[in-house]
């Protein structure tokens, strides 16, 4: 389904949640396969894939990378909020334990590398919930809006990310003009003060994925558009000179 995508390019960053990692049962045989199709699939056609770990996926690739010099940023997302992760269904059960990690960096450096380290150590932390098996459509329900506590942290969180992205820019940027991550669910634009950040949102049901292209210093927002079974580049929703 990607495959088109993959046309022109050279280098390939994908930024975390690539495949659930913390999945238990045969799903999670079935993610990593796929995964490790993606990666062939590139690597035959001559592409550097890079990989970042996201909050699905802790375990292996880095937790952020750079590029043009330093002025574009790229992570997964979680290293934005203090928490990672606010809206998660396990984060009410493993509140105390979330508390002591945030806490053990709060002395520590608040660079981006060593927020991304945060979000690893709480991911890692939250170990999966078991949910009920329901039928359609009690299970989309189970699954998404399980605690009803969880909506309330998702508004909260897609209404300020913009906000804070700009914030972890500033405050955690080493000076990147542009920040590019995924995480929540919601693709968008948001620029302050000579900053930029992208979100590329998510492929899952209700949510846009965008891609960025990067081309020495110009650089392209599109969303990804799915037609007949495959991705293709859809309409540009921003352009950038670096
Ligand atoms: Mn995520």
């Amino acid at each position: 389904m990607l495959l088109p995508i993959f046309e022109e390019v050279d280098h390939l960053i994908l930024a975390g949640d690539v495949w659930q990692q913390r999945k238990v049962g045969p799903g999670r045989e079935v993610a990593r396969q796929m995964y490790e199709t993606l990666l062939s699939l590139a690597e035959e056609r001559g592409i550097e894939v890079e990989v970042l770990r996201g909050n699905h996926d802790p375990e292996g690739g880095k937790g952020v990378t750079w590029l043009v010099e330093k002025a574009v940023l790229v992570t997964h997302g979680d290293a934005v909020y203090d928490d990672a992760t606010p809206w998660s269904r396990e984060i009410g059960r493993y509140r105390k334990e979330v508390e002591a990690v945030v806490e053990k960096y709060e002395s520590q450096s608040h660079l981006a590398a060593a927020c991304a380290d945060r979000a690893k150590e709480i991911a890692l932390t939250l170990k999966v919930v078991p949910l009920p098996k329901l039928p359609p459509p009690f299970n989309f329900f189970a699954t998404a809006l399980w605690p009803p506590s969880r909506t309330f942290e998702m508004l909260r969180v897609w209404l300020g990310m913009g906000k804070r992205g700009l914030r972890f820019l500033e405050e955690s940027g080493e000076g990147a003009k542009v920040l590019i991550c995924g995480h929540f669910h919601q693709a968008g634009i948001w620029e302050e003060g000579g900053k930029l950040f992208v979100n590329t949102g998510s492929f899952m049901k209700g949510s846009r994925a965008w891609a960025v292209d990067l081309k020495e210093d110009r650089m392209t927002a599109r969303e990804l558009v799915l037609r007949e079974g495959k991705f293709g580049l859809g309409e540009v929703k921003g352009r950038w000179l670096l």
